[in-house]
């Protein structure tokens, strides 16, 4: 019996899984469309790369635990919503926006919350835009909605983050004071770096050598 049940708890765990994997494919064939698209239709490519993750069943009951919520699966579905967690860069501030608004558009794309850590950074100098957004998976016997967390951020976020996450991982998260400042420092050139970026490719689309097929950066 204590066999069986361990045997129905692992199919259980695998079907739980994959339905999240089917989510983070559907995002990322969405993704592979527009950017194919991209490329054959205008001179610049708004995304950089790409890359996904499924978060380990430790990090999901480490985030029950911090959330103070139930660790079965129904629960777990509901409250846990960066499961599949998709990364997309991008080289400008402008075309962060503008993949986030593309995606956030399509019509079986259901946005169910957007943070702006560009607009307004994280204490720690954080910036990304993040999306949480619901999208069916059709199976042979059902459909699931699937939640799906999409982080958009430039080069230039990317590289702090991956600093950040480096170190904070390192000092478990009592990062001493002068390597906070620094890092709060680091922030705002790379900020300051996204802004002269921006400035340049403006300047290139005035002369017309880049600009004149793609579409107008949103207007933030
Ligand atoms: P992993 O391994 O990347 O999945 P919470 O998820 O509850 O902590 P919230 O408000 O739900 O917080 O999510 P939030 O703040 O929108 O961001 C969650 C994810 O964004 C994190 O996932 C990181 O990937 C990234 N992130 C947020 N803040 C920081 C930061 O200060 N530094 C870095 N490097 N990344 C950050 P996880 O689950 O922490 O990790």
């Amino acid at each position: 019996v204590v066999v069986a049940r361990v045997r129905d708890a692992q199919r259980d765990m695998a079907r739980f899984r994959m339905v999240y994997e089917f989510g983070i494919e559907e995002m990322l064939t969405k993704i592979r469309v527009l950017r194919s698209e991209f490329r054959q239709t205008h001179d610049h490519n708004p995304i950089e790369h790409v890359t996904s993750r499924l978060k380990s069943m430790d990090s999901i009951l480490d985030k029950t635990m911090r959330y103070g919520c139930a660790s079965d699966l129904p629960t777990v579905r509901e409250r846990i919503r960066d499961i599949a967690g998709i990364r997309i860069t991008c080289s400008f501030v402008s075309d962060a926006y503008w993949v986030a608004d593309m995606l956030s558009a399509q019509p079986d794309v259901e946005l169910v919350e957007r943070k702006d850590y560009i607009a307004h950074p994280k204490p720690n100098g954080y910036r990304s835009l993040h999306l949480i957004v619901r999208i069916p998976v059709f199976l042979s016997d059902r459909t699931e909605h699937v939640y799906v967390e999409v982080q958009i951020r430039t080069i230039a976020m990317d590289f702090w983050a991956s600093v950040e996450h480096k170190l904070s991982y390192k000092y478990r998260d009592a990062l001493p004071t002068h390597l906070r400042d620094e890092l709060l420092d680091a922030a705002a050139t790379a900020a300051e770096l996204d802004a002269r970026m921006g400035r340049l490719r403006a300047e290139v689309q005035d002369l017309g050598t880049d600009g004149a097929a793609t579409p107008a950066p949103s207007s933030r």
